[in-house]
């Protein structure tokens, strides 16, 4: 609509024409206002019933909840209106009628379930909270992009069709590919390490991942969104620095931009953006501590895994961003480089907010005998994975690299109890649709 005016954008004086959806109309009798709602706002319409022509009035106010119309009319200024401003008719047009049962209700009075909510999504995104989410999580995607720019990375995309997967047997999903077994790829990982060998060097990419996995928690999806960084001629230090610098960039993005989002959703106080460099912890660091905190029944010994519980104590401890680095190498994957000095320890890293890990990286085995011992260690036929080896022999730089969940960081930004908010159409046990 070329002469559209947007409801945050009306001014007092003006005549315009604004199209959305009925928020709300409450008659009072003599008068009786209608709330327009659009993706900026919403404004208020007047109507002075007996100085009005009663088809107007009739068309304004018999219209149904959600309904798309148009409004044309003078703006003045009102400041018992929710914005300041009202508008006073001079035409109505329903665009679209909404059926008058509706499935929720998107004034947020009335509450639904996360699965009614979840299966009607765009009425759920006329809600103003959940705009907001989703607005946040567009700019803190953008301000990533940006940053990835200025330090110099290349964005690429890689297969989702993939013939292997590379983080574990078990949580692949099977497809068929013109009757050849194939899988949705779990993690760009193998495809981004080839891409730093190459003369882009340093690259990223924001794309889906799909995980296979029994976890029906709030903190799992089986298709999730992962900010990848690969970077040749870095070590797992320096991958650490770009994950801090991608995080604070956009903590300080969606400070900067979305004021207004995060008042909605009743952060406008609470939210900080991380200032201090996110200390470095050692795994052996991390389960003394664990242990020190009497939080667990039983006490960590090297060579575990950190039980979920066990995060929570050391994120309550610590109380910001952190990292967990020099795990020991039989829990890290086998494209993972070990320490020199120390076979039994390897330079992968998770960075941690306080509820979750939100990454996993570290520096990479490019040597081509060890990379290939390392597949056959996990049981992985060496192989199947010659396309990615092979390159290993035709010159692969040092590098390092690391995949941040994206709606674990939108979540964990906002504080929201269940990752289900911060993607629109979740796929997890029970949803496939839609
Ligand atoms: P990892 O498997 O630890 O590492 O995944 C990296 C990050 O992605 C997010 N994530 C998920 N988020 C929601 N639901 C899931 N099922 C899920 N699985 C993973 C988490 C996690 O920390 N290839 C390595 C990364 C690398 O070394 O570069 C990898 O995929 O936030």
């Amino acid at each position: 609509m070329q002469d559209r005016t947007y409801t945050a954008e009306a001014e007092p004086g003006e005549t315009v024409t604004v199209a959305g959806w009925v928020h709300e109309v409450r008659d009072l009798g003599g008068i009786a206002f209608l709330i327009l709602r659009d993706t900026t706002g919403q404004i208020q319409v007047k109507f002075q019933k007996d100085e009005m022509d009663e088809d107007l009035v009739e068309t304004g106010l018999g219209v149904s909840r959600e309904s798309v119309i148009t409004v044309t009319g003078a703006v003045e200024e009102e400041p018992r209106a929710p914005t300041g401003v009202e508008i006073t008719p001079e035409s109505v047009e329903v665009v679209a009628a909404a059926d008058p049962e509706l499935p929720l209700d998107p004034s947020g009075k009335v509450d639904a379930e996360i699965s009614t909510r979840l299966d009607n999504r765009t009425l759920d995104l006329r809600k103003e909270e959940v705009q907001a989410i989703f607005e946040i999580r567009a700019e803190a995607l953008a301000a990533i992009r940006a940053h990835f720019r200025e330090v110099g990375c290349t964005e690429i995309n890689t297969p989702k069709i993939v013939a292997t997967g590379t983080e574990g047997g078990t949580e692949l999903f099977p497809i068929t590919y013109f009757g050849q077994e194939a899988f949705m790829n779990q993690s760009p990982q193998l495809f981004k390490q080839l891409m730093a060998g190459s003369s882009l060097e340093r690259v990223f990419e924001i794309g889906p991942i799909f995980r296979a996995e029994e976890h029906n928690t709030p903190r799992h999806l089986n298709e999730a969104t992962s900010i990848d960084f690969e970077g040749a001629f870095c070590d797992h230090q320096e991958a650490m620095d770009v994950v801090e610098g991608v995080v604070k960039a956009a903590y300080e993005a969606v400070a900067e931009e979305c004021s207004e989002e995060l008042e909605t959703l009743g952060l406008a106080d609470e939210f900080e953006v991380p200032e201090e460099a996110f200390p470095r912890l050692s795994y052996e660091e991390a389960i003394e501590r664990i242990n020190a905190t009497g939080e667990l029944e039983e006490q960590l010994v090297w060579g575990d895994d950190l039980p979920t519980e066990g995060e929570k104590a050391l994120g309550e401890d610590v109380g910001t961003h952190y990292f967990i680095t020099d795990w020991p190498s039989e829990i890290k994957p086998f494209y993972i480089m070990d320490h020199e000095e120390d076979e039994q320890l390897s330079t992968g890293f998770d960075l941690m907010h306080p509820r979750m890990e939100l990454v996993s990286g570290g520096q990479r085995e490019h040597r081509y005998e060890e990379l290939v011992d390392g597949f056959e260690q996990q049981g992985l036929d060496p192989d199947a994975f010659e396309y990615y080896t092979k390159m290993f022999k035709y010159g692969m730089p040092p590098h390092a690299g690391w995949g941040l969940g994206g709606e674990r960081l939108v979540m964990t930004m906002l504080g929201l109890e269940n990752i289900r908010e911060a993607v629109l159409f979740p796929r997890d046990r029970q949803r496939l649709s839609p």
